[in-house]
């Protein structure tokens, strides 16, 4: 492409995106001189490219508005394509410069490595130099900018750094649907997740096609630039049921699909210009190209990794210890730290218990390293991804375990995936992949022999005392304070533990009412705040409906858009006061489902979430009717009224239901006392 098709290129898309801007503000957008805008636009008007439209009637300076006619669209559609032919070709070269070899796409049957050398050569990265980078920065500042959600920034950073190669930036439509169909780009490459970039319909409109775009961290700086290539409304439903198995919104990243994603997608490749920042455990941290420098350094040519979201226990160790044994490799425990299962232990206190664990492991033969990756929770599909990820990081072998990357169960009750479906999906796609599956069955403790061992694997299952303790009953006992025994853990990590989770009757909750206008909420909610506080032990603050729409939403109204903010409002305040070891008592409507789930896994990070659905119906919350509100909005003279003009979800799995119509006030706060003390909240 040469410089006058790249000006008129950016002519074109100028008047396409704001064909009223003044000549000085086209002029900038296109980047030349006054002079030469005018000489440009005369010979665009003249080829029949550009027209003019008419004089804007209400502008005193008699301003002209141009536009396109069909010919200057065509010409605009064909100077894109050169303009991202142009741009990728740069790519490729950039790679080349970079990693000292080709980075055209390899053909599938070159694209298999011996597993023994995967670590001998450095991964392509998609940085610049440092001084283009800086260039690059301070030239994107005038760009389009997204800010990226956590999700994406971990996305990114393993883009940027190698984790994810092949691609070389987020997925573009034709990628995205191979993937989303039959886990392939759109060049046959195997890729099972799909990697893309959500923003909302509002920031997608004012891209077009061709333009970069800057990608800023959550506190404005500038990580990288994309080119837009691709801008499409992605088929959600269609992704969750091919890519997660099943449209339902008990899996995490299908409610993320819907709930948190924006709404189109947008595709093109990255240039990176700096790492995401992280100040935690920075010794611990290391790209790609940094752990196949320390395992060509060690001399580790066969290294197996070892995936985790979880704090390690001693059924993980002798898992691991098989492992290297059987692949005869070295080891890398390389817990995710970026994004895992909501409700997961905080990946801060898995640090401290793994480095603790640390010491039981032979320091010659392994070594740890924190991976930034945002999981999807996707099962079979996530382990072929994980895979991946670690042939990127120069390992040659993988462990799979029994429900690798399992998200818990489906909205009946049931497991979205089956035990061993991932370590059938990964034996399938493994030499391709490059990477070996070192499989695992359920390693369980038998007594008798004071050891971990598969529990497919023992033959005298009739003579031994098997004894396992799951996830669950690990919270539990750690809840409410109970022994674990030596032979699950360490006694390093369970002092961890108890230190981030103490018993629950220590810990912070949040007690969240919902129901309709007069449903009782605010009565009952106070008769609770007056019970704790006769109690004692722990601060309680309730955050009303009324109360927060006075001093925290005052300036919201009953949109579902200022409802949502009310309630994200209200979560976020509860989080800081369960986070801090207080009790927050809210209780306002909080209509829709979708929000209450997104506050309680907010807060469930930090402490219990116990909903209670005031199940007053809206008859009687009408026949009440106490602030008179219910027949305004009959009249019509309230708009948007909860139950009358906008819905409400009723609540599928509250904590606890309670019955205003047949139940006094001190009765149900009693019911909400007896339910925390089972969960136990509160001391017996
Ligand atoms: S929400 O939906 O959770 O943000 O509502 P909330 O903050 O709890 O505010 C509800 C109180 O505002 C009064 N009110 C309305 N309620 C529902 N719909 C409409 N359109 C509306 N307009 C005013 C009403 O008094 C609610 O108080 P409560 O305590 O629930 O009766």
């Amino acid at each position: 492409m040469t410089d006058a098709q790249e000006v008129l290129f950016r002519l074109l898309r100028q008047i396409d995106m704001a064909p009223a801007a003044s000549q000085r503000a086209t002029a900038a957008a296109v980047g030349v001189s006054l002079g030469r805008l005018n000489a440009q636009l005369r010979a665009a008007i003249a080829d029949g490219l550009i027209r003019i439209d008419a004089r804007d009637s209400t502008d005193r300076r008699q301003r002209v508005a141009y536009g396109l006619t069909s010919k200057g669209a065509a010409e605009k559609a064909r100077l894109i394509d050169l303009f991202l032919a142009r741009k990728l070709s740069e790519y490729h070269a950039l790679h080349a410069e970079l990693t000292g070899s080709s980075s055209v796409s390899r053909s599938a049957n070159t694209r298999i490595h011996t597993m023994q050398n995967a670590n001998l050569t450095p991964i392509p990265e998609l940085f610049v130099s440092y001084d283009s980078a800086q260039k690059l920065k301070a030239e994107a500042g005038t760009l389009n900018s997204h800010d990226l959600s956590p999700r994406q920034i971990c996305d990114l950073e393993l883009l940027m750094n190698g984790g994810f190669a092949p691609l070389k930036g987020f997925q573009g439509e034709d990628d995205y649907n191979g993937v989303v169909e039959n886990m392939r780009t759109a060049d046959g490459t195997l890729w099972p997740i799909p990697i893309t970039l959500d923003v909302s319909e509002k920031f997608a409109e004012a891209v077009e096609i061709g333009q970069d775009i800057a990608l800023r961290d959550q506190e404005g700086v500038i990580l990288a630039t994309m080119t837009v290539t691709d801008k499409w409304v992605p088929d959600k439903a269609r992704e969750a049921a091919m890519v997660f198995g099943a449209d339902d919104d008990a899996h995490p990243a299908v409610n993320y699909l819907h709930n948190q994603a924006g709404a189109v997608y947008l595709g093109g490749p990255v240039t990176g210009i700096q790492q995401p920042v992280h100040y935690d455990f920075k010794a611990r941290r290391d790209t790609p190209n940094e752990l196949r420098a320390y395992f060509r350094k060690m001399g580790w040519r066969r290294v197996v990794a070892f995936q985790t979201r979880n704090p390690l226990h001693r059924a993980h160790q002798e898992l691991t210890f098989r492992a290297a044994r059987e692949a005869q490799a070295n080891l890398l425990i390389h817990p995710v730290v970026g994004m895992t299962k909501p409700g997961d232990v905080d990946h801060f206190t898995r640090v401290r218990c793994y480095e603790a664990v640390l010491d039981k492991y032979p320091s010659a033969t392994t070594t740890m390293s924190l991976l930034p990756l945002a999981m999807r929770m996707a099962g079979p599909r996530e382990a072929v991804w994980h895979g991946l990820i670690r042939k990127n990081y120069g390992c040659t072998h993988f462990i799979v375990g029994r429900d690798h990357a399992g998200p818990g169960k489906n909205s009946a009750g049931e497991d979205f995936y089956g035990p061993y479906d991932a370590q059938d999906l990964f034996r399938e796609h493994q030499d391709e992949m490059g990477i070996e599956m070192v499989d695992f069955k359920h390693m369980v403790y038998v007594q008798e022999r004071a050891q971990y061992e598969p529990n497919d694997e023992i033959a005298d299952k009739d003579n031994v005392t098997i004894l396992n303790i799951s996830g669950t009953e690990l919270r539990r006992r750690l809840r409410e304070g109970l022994e674990i025994p030596e032979w699950f853990s360490f006694p390093e990590v369970v002092k961890e533990l108890r230190r981030t989770s103490p018993p629950r009757s220590d810990q912070g909750f949040t007690v969240f009412f919902t129901g309709f206008s007069g449903s009782g909420k605010s009565t009952i909610a106070n008769a609770l705040m007056v019970k704790l506080m006769e109690m004692g032990g722990r601060p309680v603050t309730l955050l009303d409906g009324d109360i927060v729409r006075k001093n925290l939403s005052s300036e919201l109204g009953f949109s579902k858009e200022h409802r949502d903010l009310n309630i994200r409002r209200i979560g976020y305040v509860a989080s800081e006061i369960t986070k801090n070891g207080g009790i927050a008592i809210c209780a306002p409507i909080a209509p829709y489902g979708t929000t209450r789930r997104a506050v309680r896994e907010d807060i469930e990070a930090f402490g219990a979430f116990v909903e209670i659905h005031v199940a007053t119906s809206l008859e009687e919350c009408e026949r009440r009717d106490r602030k008179g509100l219910y027949k305004l909005a009959r009249e019509g003279k309230i708009k948007e009224f909860t139950g009358i003009s906008d819905p409400y979800d009723v609540p599928k799995n509250p904590e606890l239901r309670l019955d205003t119509e047949s139940v006094d006030v001190d009765n149900c706060a009693h019911q909400v006392l007896l339910k925390l003390e089972s969960m136990g909240l509160i001391a017996a």
